[in-house]
């Protein structure tokens, strides 16, 4: 079935801007009038399995009044049960039903969010099943390729095998990711099951959606499965990995929605550790990467803090000042990735995702950080604008503005930067947002100020006042 013309993509400011105009619960299909003012806020919160009444909590205590667009929260799909994170990645059915809470947990926390002014993005499970029979999260008896109520085995690809050739499409896209029941997207039955799911969830009021693996869904099956949503302008990020010489690209995939850039997180690494800074000058298209329109970014996700390919929590400085970084740049939609300490890789959240309060029971709450969170009103502030008046020292000091609205110096050196910098602000007095200081701004746009060994400053029309 050819999938109706989707109409034009909006970037995720303008699709959470215009879903804004009902919070407290979107009527689908309806006309929505963008009640939010002109400006993005396209900084989602990735709350990584935390039970859905403490996401709500965070939604009116911390992520409305801070400014982000966003939350995303982890499947709420039927589960294998057991305490690994892992367990959330493998379906037993679309019930909603998980250790995170009930479909009426879900759908407090959708409402609560909303009265925040903050959307909500479901992490959705859609390639795959399980590599494992028993019993689901919510009761549903199943085994590997025999779902009850939602698959049986002939809903399933052909290759029973695991993915072995990243460099060959059929196998990326037709085999088991890892073992993991592998459904057949091309079939009409799948292709309506996995609508029908996901239209649940828009009835429950999600504005937007985490794909999963998408990269092993044909680009053909997300856009038919897409044209069967009750909601055309629903926020669509997917998981596509990039990886050279492989017959899948992540590109492709823009076609339908955004695309997470995993080289940004990769290559964020690599400079914060062992290269320069001043090489950030061009970081987004400069390097190669998905237009910034349709790319989703991050400094982490769950899998790459846990296997070493990005920057994570252990990491100090360079992990507050890399997400400095990535708030400021006009580059992508950020994911600001939250989640709790660990030791064992497979440790699933604390206390059944319960958080009682940010920085106990192991959970880092990133998005509090005062650090990070001051940087999404910058953002926010700077919306629409283009970077300007980039600095650097030729090595790990560097400073750039956004038009006149914001301004931000990075000083990963080892020592303070003393200097007066350029900028295209206004003059008046400004809040250091980093530093907690008074700033004054000349006539000529230009401070001076002494920054920190690894600290940043950062200034914007939002902030005259500490
Ligand atoms: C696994 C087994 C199950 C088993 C379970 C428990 O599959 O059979 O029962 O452990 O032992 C998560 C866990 C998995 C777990 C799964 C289900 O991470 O360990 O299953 O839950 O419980 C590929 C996919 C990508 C996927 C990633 C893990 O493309 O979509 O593998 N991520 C998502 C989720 C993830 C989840 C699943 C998918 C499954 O975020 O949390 O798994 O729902 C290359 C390829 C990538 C490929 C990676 C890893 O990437 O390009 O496509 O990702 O390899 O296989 C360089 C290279 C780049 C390479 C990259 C990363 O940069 O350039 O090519 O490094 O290695």
């Amino acid at each position: 079935m050819a999938a109706r013309k989707t109409g034009v993509r909006r970037p995720l400011a303008a699709t959470l801007a215009l879903a804004a105009g009902v919070a407290g619960g979107l009527v689908a299909g309806a006309p929505q009038a963008q009640a939010a003012p002109p400006g993005g806020k396209d900084v989602t919160a990735v709350l990584f399995e935390w039970e859905y009444a403490s996401v709500a909590k965070a939604c009116t205590d911390q992520l409305g009044p801070d400014g982000y667009g966003a939350v995303q929260v982890s499947p709420p799909q039927e589960r294998l049960q057991g305490e690994a994170w892992w367990a959330a990645y493998q379906p037993v059915s679309y019930k909603i039903g998980t250790r995170l809470g009930d479909r009426s947990a879900f759908k407090n926390m959708v409402d609560t969010c909303h009265s925040a002014g903050v959307k909500v993005v479901a992490d959705a499970v859609i390639n795959h099943m399980t590599n494992a029979s028993g019993t689901g999260s919510a009761g549903s008896r199943f085994t590997k390729y025999d779902y009850p109520g939602t698959y049986s085995r002939f809903d399933m690809d052909n290759c029973q095998a695991s993915i072995s050739n990243y460099q060959d499409r059929w196998n990326t896209q037709n085999c088991e990711l890892g073992g993991l029941a592998d459904l057949d997207t091309g079939e009409e039955y799948v292709r309506g099951r996995i609508a029908t799911y996901l239209n649940d969830l828009l009835s429950l009021g999600v504005d937007g959606f985490r794909v999963d693996a998408a990269k092993h869904i044909p680009v053909d099956d997300l856009k038919n499965i897409k044209s069967r949503l009750n909601k055309q302008d629903v926020y669509w990020k997917q998981e596509t990995l990039y990886g050279a010489n492989e017959a899948v690209s992540p590109s492709e995939y823009t076609a339908v929605g955004d695309a997470q850039e995993f080289r940004y997180a990769w290559d964020l690494k690599r400079v914060f550790n062992d290269e320069k800074l001043a090489y950030l000058k061009n970081y987004g298209e400069g390097w190669g990467y998905m237009p910034g329109s349709k790319s989703s970014v991050f400094v982490t996700n769950h899998d790459t803090e846990r296997h070493g390919q990005s920057l994570n929590y252990k990491d100090g400085a360079k992990y507050t000042l890399a997400h400095v970084f990535m708030l400021a740049l006009p580059y992508g939609s950020p994911d600001v990735h939250s989640g709790y300490e660990f030791s064992n890789n497979d440790a699933g959240s604390p206390d059944g995702g319960h958080v009682k309060a940010c920085y106990n029971d192991g959970w880092k709450c990133q998005h509090a950080w005062p650090e990070i969170k001051s940087m999404v009103k910058f953002r926010n502030a700077a919306h629409g604008k283009g970077m300007t008046n980039w600095w650097d020292n030729g090595n790990d000091a560097i400073a750039f503005g956004r038009g006149d609205k914001a301004y931000v110096v990075i000083n990963h050196e080892g020592h303070a930067v003393n200097r007066t910098f350029q900028t295209s602000l206004a003059a008046g007095t400004y809040c250091d947002v980093q530093g907690r200081r008074t700033v004054n701004v000349n006539g000529s746009g230009q401070f001076t100020a002494s920054v920190a060994p690894d600290t940043a400053l950062a200034l914007h029309v939002g902030a005259r006042k500490c």
